[in-house]
């Protein structure tokens, strides 16, 4: 192992004097927040190690963003958390120092399409990580990917890490177990586990089905005369967004504390998908006017009448997720985590990133 002098990470965590260099695994390193957290790692000094998936194309995904230079950094392990045999081997031949497991199957609506897939990545995958952690590897510090869909139907607002679960999806109820998973092992065996309860988080990064990306890449679209108009699902349900790159850095200040522990990341302003096709459009000069009701409900462009936004029931999911907003004071207190962007600052990074792709 290496060892370096490094002054001052940055100004988020304290000063650390002669550490070795730190060896992390990300599961799910070709997801949104794979590529954000192994950014973030690299530039911190970190030996970043990512568990990938074969598939067809041999693809990187979201890795393939990344400069060439940190790139190659990155050592690959093909793998799927699936694998019992493949995750006890890597973490036990590895002995990384901290890991963050988020691999999952993380959209909702194929939750409900796909609840036997859903359990085994989320529930059996999670599981194959904590205990090869426990068996192998008891040192190492782990994160675990838990999520605001735990909240669910809840009545309590703003939710926090006292808030009582109430999962509405197979999505948000494989998320509990594997909350409920890290925290018993964390308990029972000591083992530094902690569980990030994060509210959403988009980016430029995030993949296409998820509705902030579905917009922006639409409204795009519909002002590069492409397409006339889209069509959406619920447009009343609310969400607490945030930016991917403020959120990774949280997961990381859960591993640095002196204890484990469970926190909650969220801005604490949530917004409606009405709100953000509108901040979507405005960006691009288009002011939305809403007319209708119900199915029937349309998004026109309030200066030419055209319409250009249209609900299908066929988004719409079995149980949904009516309000999000969650209290992450906690986590500001405790980490110090201080999210940077905005949600008009989310927008603007999202619609200019699509605005500069093609
Ligand atoms: P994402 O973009 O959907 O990425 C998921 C990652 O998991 C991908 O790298 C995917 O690989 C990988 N994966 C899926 N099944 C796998 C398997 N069987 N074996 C190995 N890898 C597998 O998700 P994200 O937005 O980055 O979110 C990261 C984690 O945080 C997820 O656990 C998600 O549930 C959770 N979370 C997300 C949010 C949010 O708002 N983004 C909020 C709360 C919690 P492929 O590239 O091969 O598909
Ligand atoms: O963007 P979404 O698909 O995200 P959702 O369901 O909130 O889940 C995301 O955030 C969770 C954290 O709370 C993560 F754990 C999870 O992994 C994922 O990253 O949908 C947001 C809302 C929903 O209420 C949905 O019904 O938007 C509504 N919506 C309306 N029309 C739509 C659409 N969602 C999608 N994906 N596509 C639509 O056309």
């Amino acid at each position: 192992m290496s060892w370096e002098r490094r002054d001052s990470f940055d100004t988020l965590g304290p000063k650390i004097y002669n550490r070795p260099m730190k060896k992390a695994l990300i599961t799910g390193i070709t997801g949104q927040d794979g590529y954000f957290l192994s950014k973030f790692l690299l530039e911190k000094g970190y030996e970043v190690h990512g568990l990938v998936r074969r598939n067809s194309q041999m693809s990187y995904g979201n890795l393939q963003h990344l400069d060439k230079e940190m790139f190659n950094k990155i050592r690959i392990h093909w793998g799927d958390v699936t694998d019992h045999a493949i995750v006890s081997s890597l973490i036990k031949n590895e002995q990384f120092d901290e890991v963050y497991h988020l691999a999952a199957q993380s959209f909702v609506g194929v939750s409900f399409s796909n609840p036997h897939s859903t359990y085994d990545i989320n529930i059996g995958g999670t599981l194959n990580l904590v205990n090869a952690v426990k068996e192998y590897s008891p040192k190492t510090r782990f994160y675990f990917a838990a999520t605001s869909e735990l909240y669910g139907a809840t009545e309590t607002k703003p939710q926090n890490e006292t808030t009582p679960f109430y999962p509405r999806s197979p999505y948000g109820v494989s998320k509990l177990a594997g909350f409920w998973t890290t925290k018993n092992y964390r308990e029972s065996y000591n083992l530094f586990m902690s569980n990030g309860i994060l509210f959403n988080h988009e980016s430029e990064m995030r993949g296409e089905e998820f509705v902030t990306k579905k917009i922006v890449r639409n409204a795009v679209k519909v002002v590069r005369k492409e397409i006339e108009s889209f069509e959406i699902g619920n447009l009343d349900a609310k969400r607490d967004w945030g930016y991917a790159g403020d959120y990774v850095v949280g997961m990381w200040q859960m591993l640095q504390q002196d204890k484990p522990g469970d926190y909650v990341l969220a801005m604490g302003r949530n917004h409606g998908i009405r709100e953000f096709i509108e901040a979507a459009f405005k960006h691009l000069g288009i002011t939305i006017a809403w007319e209708g009701q119900g199915v029937d409900e349309v998004g026109k462009d309030a200066t030419t009448k055209q319409v250009l936004v249209r609900i299908n029931p066929k988004f719409f999911r079995p149980a949904e997720v009516d309000e999000l907003i969650g209290d992450a004071s906690k986590a500001r207190t405790e980490l110090g985590w201080e999210p940077k962007v905005d949600f008009a600052g989310l927008v603007k990074i999202m619609v200019d990133y699509e605005l500069a792709r093609n």
